[in-house]
């Protein structure tokens, strides 16, 4: 035990039923997000929060941190042997870990800085993580099995950089969080089992897409915004900070709901938010806290991935 009596991840990692190389995936992981962590409360003093005058693999404006973050989350986890590839958002292939074991079995698949957008309004912004398990072990996958290891996803968690910078993390069965402490090197275990309560009167979604919802979301939104005098019986708040571990960790907290749908737009059939890095390591948590994770036709988890950027609603 910590002399403030919290067990650190170490501590509580060695009490877990995984094997060495996913615990060491996962220290890993939370090491980098301590440095992560660092990095973006100092990023108005070093001037790299703004853009890196590049595109991602989606079109999208890179963030200086995007790139940086990228680079740190790839060079540490290629030290763990047992991690025979890596799916980054800000990388358009597989990434080989050069190190890799020849019988290595997992995949990291990451959003190094989801929400970067974000940062110039210093708003709460996240790295996103989930570890697959190959069905056959190798150090040079090939994409079609990284993509059939998306239903064998293992591990799953995020970091919430914000007021406090918390690790939100499961391998399967329950939800641990952890808060790094003041000093930035150790996370330590705040609570053992989250799970997400099962009232609540908060709907997070972005309105501004409300003339491109299907009916089911459509009615679903009139009937909160209904309040008592509707369906629902009881009045609804919303939120939306366009950061999805901020809006998702609020559900660990309150409850509720996040939502973002398929929409009736150009590129955006799917929704916005990618498959293996996002709604993937999302679903395996809120699952594991007792909540449900839905594309409106059925579990999250059940797809079966086409590509490593796919997204999903
Ligand atoms: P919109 C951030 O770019 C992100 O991928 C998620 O973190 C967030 O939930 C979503 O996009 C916000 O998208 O369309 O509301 O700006």
């Amino acid at each position: 035990m910590m002399a403030s009596g919290k067990s650190d991840l170490a501590g509580w990692l060695e009490d877990q039923s995984a094997t060495p190389g996913l615990k060491d995936a996962i220290g890993r992981t939370a090491a980098v997000c301590a440095q992560i962590s660092a990095l973006v409360r100092a990023a108005p003093l070093e001037g790299n929060a703004g853009s890196a005058d590049a595109t991602n693999v989606q079109g999208e404006e890179q963030k200086q941190l995007d790139v940086l973050t990228n680079d740190m989350m790839v060079g540490e986890l290629s030290r763990c042997p047992e991690i025979a590839a890596m799916v980054s958002e800000e990388v358009p292939g597989l990434v080989f870990n050069e190190k890799a074991d020849e019988n290595a079995a997992l995949v990291a698949c990451f959003d190094p800085l989801d929400g970067s957008s974000n940062i110039e309004t210093n708003a709460a912004i996240g790295t996103i993580f989930s570890l697959l398990k190959l069905e056959k072990p190798t150090a040079r996958p090939e994409i079609p099995q990284v993509l059939a290891a998306a239903r064998n996803q293992v591990a799953a968690g995020y970091v919430l950089y914000g007021p406090s910078t918390l690790l939100v993390l499961s391998f399967g069965s329950s939800v641990a969080i952890f808060a790094l402490e003041p000093g930035g090197k150790d996370f330590l275990l705040v609570e053992e089992k989250a799970a997400v309560p099962a009232q609540a009167a908060e709907f997070a979604i972005n309105m501004a897409y409300a003339n491109f919802w299907d009916k089911a979301v459509s009615t679903y939104v009139e009937d909160c915004i209904a309040g008592k005098t509707g369906p629902r019986g009881k009045a609804f708040n919303m939120r939306w900070t366009g950061s999805m571990v901020a809006d998702v960790h609020r559900l660990f907290v309150r409850g509720g709901i996040f939502i973002y749908p398929a929409l009736a737009q150009a590129g955006r059939g799917e929704g916005k938010l990618r498959f293996l890095y996002e709604a993937n390591p999302m679903a395996f948590l809120i699952e594991a806290a007792g909540g449900r994770a839905l594309t409106g036709k059925g579990r999250i988890r059940a797809i079966t991935a086409s590509d490593l950027h796919q997204r999903a609603p």
